[in-house]
């Protein structure tokens, strides 16, 4: 199949499966061809079968607002037109499953029939489905794609209750790639750690979803009581409140604020135990990528987390802001008697995700949008 992947191609979560089941696909033999306005984060060297295709906006002075959306869409025709595409898949509603239909309205005035896989990821619908200013367009996109998927039974819930969707919504969850994490080196470990201490990690976008002052809060909680360090990864609008709260705990000077790393499993791969206190999670990719290091995660009960982490199994799940409880879990995870047990149990669980379980899932989706049934 020739494929147009188009995603956001930073650091989220959604960018990252959008790449990794376009290198799958490609090493599959099908022709893949992103179509985004930077290169995927996740791409890595050139590779067969991978394409990029950048969209790029002129600035003129005329707009307030560069229109994106349409540049996009113009985009996806001229692929479509020139690589002959079979199909888009498309992560993300807005304003990529809209771009998408209108690439689709103007291929169709030339008897070319483009079907459009929509992978609902969360943000668009979980916090834009709050805002009334989207909702028409959502729901027109999500409802016009011949294929819609979200990445947990949580978020496809959420999915019917915020918007009017007269489409079946199907569950394909996120995936791993083991073979990124057989080996997988990180940095020395004794470079932020004595021998005697655990080392704690956080990843993510700092958005206040992420509540990464609570990551700050527990970990305080925990360094009370016994030796530990924590890696704080990634950037965003709630940093500077997490290192003001790190230093109000006395816990600064054990925790590292890294910023953003081009490839943050080096971090899980020196890890103990992974914080994840969010406050809504469609999916929690970065709580899967850990249980793929052998790194058992204490997180919220929020969304599709109870989905991946298994309680009690691969990690811990708490209330939302419960950081007392958090504490408890994290000390009783990393207690001698159980950690060794939980790293082995989180790795099996990160199993059930393996790419090569999910990608057939998602092939199939392709069949069935491409058979001629669904075509007349
Ligand atoms: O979590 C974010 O803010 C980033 C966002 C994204 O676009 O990557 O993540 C969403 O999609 C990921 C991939 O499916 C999921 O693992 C994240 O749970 C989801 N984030 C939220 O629902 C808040």
């Amino acid at each position: 199949m020739r494929i147009g992947m188009v995603c956001y191609p930073t650091f989220g979560g959604s960018g990252v499966v959008a790449t990794e089941l376009g290198k799958a696909l490609a090493a599959r033999g099908h022709e893949v061809h992103f179509i985004t306005y930077d290169q995927p984060v996740r791409l890595g060297s050139f590779r067969p079968n991978v394409f990029y295709h950048e969209v790029r906006i002129a600035q003129y002075p005329l707009f307030d607002y560069p229109p994106y959306e349409l540049v996009l869409a113009s985009k996806m025709v001229e692929v479509v037109r020139q690589q002959n595409l079979d199909l888009l898949h498309v992560h993300y509603a807005i304003p990529h499953a809209s771009s998408a239909y209108m690439a689709k309205r103007i291929l169709a005035e030339e008897g070319r029939n483009l079907p459009v896989v929509t992978t609902l990821h969360g943000t668009d619908i979980t916090l834009l489905g709050k805002d009334p200013g989207f909702e028409p367009v959502i729901s027109f996109a999500i409802n016009q794609s011949d294929a819609v998927t979200a990445v947990s039974t949580s978020l496809r819930s959420d999915t019917y209750k915020l918007f009017g969707i007269n489409k079946d919504i199907e569950v394909i969850p996120n995936f791993v790639c083991p073979a990124h994490f057989k080996d997988l080196k990180g940095q020395d470990r004794e470079q932020f750690t004595s021998s005697d201490e655990h080392l704690l990690c956080h990843i993510s976008n700092f958005r206040p979803v992420k509540r990464v002052v609570d990551v700050i809060k527990t970990f305080a909680l925990l360094a009370d009581r016994m030796p530990a360090k924590l890696l704080m990864v990634g950037d965003g609008p709630d940093r500077s409140a997490a290192e003001r709260e790190a230093r109000e705990q006395g816990v600064d000077d054990r925790v590292f604020f890294l910023g953003k790393l081009k490839n943050p499993l080096e971090a899980l791969a020196i890890s103990d135990l992974f914080l994840l206190p969010s406050e809504s999670e469609s999916f929690g990719l970065a709580a899967l990528e850990a249980m793929a290091c052998g790194v058992p995660v204490v997180a919220t009960e929020a969304g599709g987390l109870p989905e991946v982490i298994r309680h009690g199994v691969s990690g811990m799940l708490s209330p939302v802001g419960d950081n007392e409880q958090m504490a408890n879990h994290a000390e009783f995870l990393l207690a001698p008697a159980n950690l060794e047990r939980f790293r082995e149990q989180a790795l099996q669980r990160a199993g059930n995700f393996a790419i090569d379980r999910i990608l057939p899932e998602y092939l199939g989706l392709y069949d069935r949008v491409l058979s001629p049934e669904a075509i007349d």
